[in-house]
């Protein structure tokens, strides 16, 4: 089967009760028992529910997975996958995630004695030489929150597994349609599924999926015992969301190329970070592993004042944290999602006081450009220094 009849009909077969063409919402928290021991095959709801084993019956066949679990958010799915570490061992982490991911690694699971060394991963060398007796997972994001640079999925995965250790990637920016990190040797994806899985920007989600049944056991242990679930509602918007995941996504990646070709020829952008870009440092790359380039585009204006002209002068554009919607919305990284990371690292990254970050809709791509080209023309001339 094809990938949109994957996400079509995987999880959602017709209610075997009523014949109910999607998933009904289980909108409970226990279930009736016939006799002591005796039951339906589910107990209580933190433990199984049948929206939220659709959603990660098909999202884990999106990525082409053999288990799912559902999380509350991306982070509580982050955090769960973090806990097959343990206490003495190590991690080798992309320098650039989403802000959220390196807060909690340093500020809460290194109290744990888990220990984090943050890497260039898109030269693999990199990684190579962070590998320590006591490595046990490799953490990437690719491409990265917000600078969009590039890793080598099947390399990384290599070295990892020549040093027995994991490889986890955090596929949010990108969503299964494209690209699936399983297929170059990756062993565990991550999702924030508020984004483009969900796509409607009506719900906070989080999903892990893996192939290693040992591994899988534990994060289904960890999903019950911890209980950072994902509610039946929250499960039956992001099945919903997946259904038109590969339209959406074509419609993200047409308009994220336009908008960057854009941004490139206007004179009041003095960079942009977009690996459709012919001039993105790993362009090969992304095209090799990536079906497509998406609708994630960052560039960069020069000053904090010119940022704030652009993001305080859209009209269609909604200045917002989060993405992957059906609508545009447009932010400032240094303040919003990555005011958590150190001042000298984020301008070390490019993540400058000038650097707008867009997640493109699926709004007509015409609106979308007048508008950023209205509100780029209103950055004078003195910002410019
Ligand atoms: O917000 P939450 O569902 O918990 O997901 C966290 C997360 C994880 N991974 C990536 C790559 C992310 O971008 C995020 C959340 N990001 C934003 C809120 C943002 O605006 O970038």
């Amino acid at each position: 089967m094809g990938f949109a009849t994957i996400a079509v009909h995987t999880g959602s077969e017709p209610d075997e009760s009523t014949g109910s063409v999607t998933v009904p919402i289980y909108q409970t928290s226990t279930y009736a028992q016939d006799a002591l021991g005796k039951h339906k095959g589910y107990e209580y709801a933190r433990t199984q529910n049948p929206t939220r084993s659709a959603v990660e019956r098909n999202v884990a066949a999106l990525e082409g997975g053999r288990f799912g679990f559902a999380f509350a958010s991306g982070m509580a799915a982050i955090d769960a996958t973090m806990r097959l570490v343990k206490a003495g061992e190590h991690v080798v982490v992309s320098d650039n995630t989403y802000g959220g991911t390196s807060r909690l690694f340093n500020s809460i699971l290194a109290n744990y004695n888990v220990e984090f060394d943050y890497v260039d991963t898109s030269d693999p060398l990199n990684v190579e030489a962070a590998i320590k007796p006591n490595t046990k997972m490799v953490f990437i994001e690719t491409p990265t929150n917000p600078v969009m640079i590039v890793t080598d999925l099947n390399e990384v995965s290599e070295i990892a597994h020549r040093a027995g250790a994991r490889v986890v990637c955090d596929n949010t920016f990108m969503s299964p349609y494209l690209q699936r990190p399983l297929e170059f040797g990756v062993d565990i994806v991550v999702h924030s599924t508020t984004k483009y899985l969900n796509g409607h920007s009506d719900g906070v989600g989080g999903i892990v999926v893996l192939n290693d049944e040992e591994d899988a056991n534990w994060i289904g242990f960890v999903q019950n015992s911890a209980g950072a679930i994902l509610s039946p509602f929250d499960s039956w918007l992001v099945l919903r969301g997946t259904k038109t995941l590969a339209l959406r996504m074509e419609q993200h990646d047409k308009t994220g190329r336009a908008v960057a070709a854009f941004l490139e020829e206007h004179p009041k952008v003095r960079k942009v970070y977009y690996p459709g870009s012919v001039s993105h440092p790993q362009h090969a790359l992304a095209r090799r592993q990536q079906y497509g380039f998406g609708g994630m585009v960052a560039f960069d204006v020069g000053s904090l004042a010119a940022a704030r002209t652009v993001l305080e002068s859209v009209n269609l554009c909604t200045l917002a944290e989060s993405l992957g919607g059906v609508e545009t919305l447009i932010s400032h990284p240094a303040t919003m999602t990555h005011a958590s990371v150190d001042e000298a690292k984020r301008e070390r990254l490019g993540i400058t006081d000038g650097l707008v970050r867009i997640s493109v809709g699926i709004e007509d791509t015409d609106d979308i450009i007048a508008d950023l080209d209205q509100a780029l023309d209103k950055i004078e001339q003195d910002f410019e220094d």
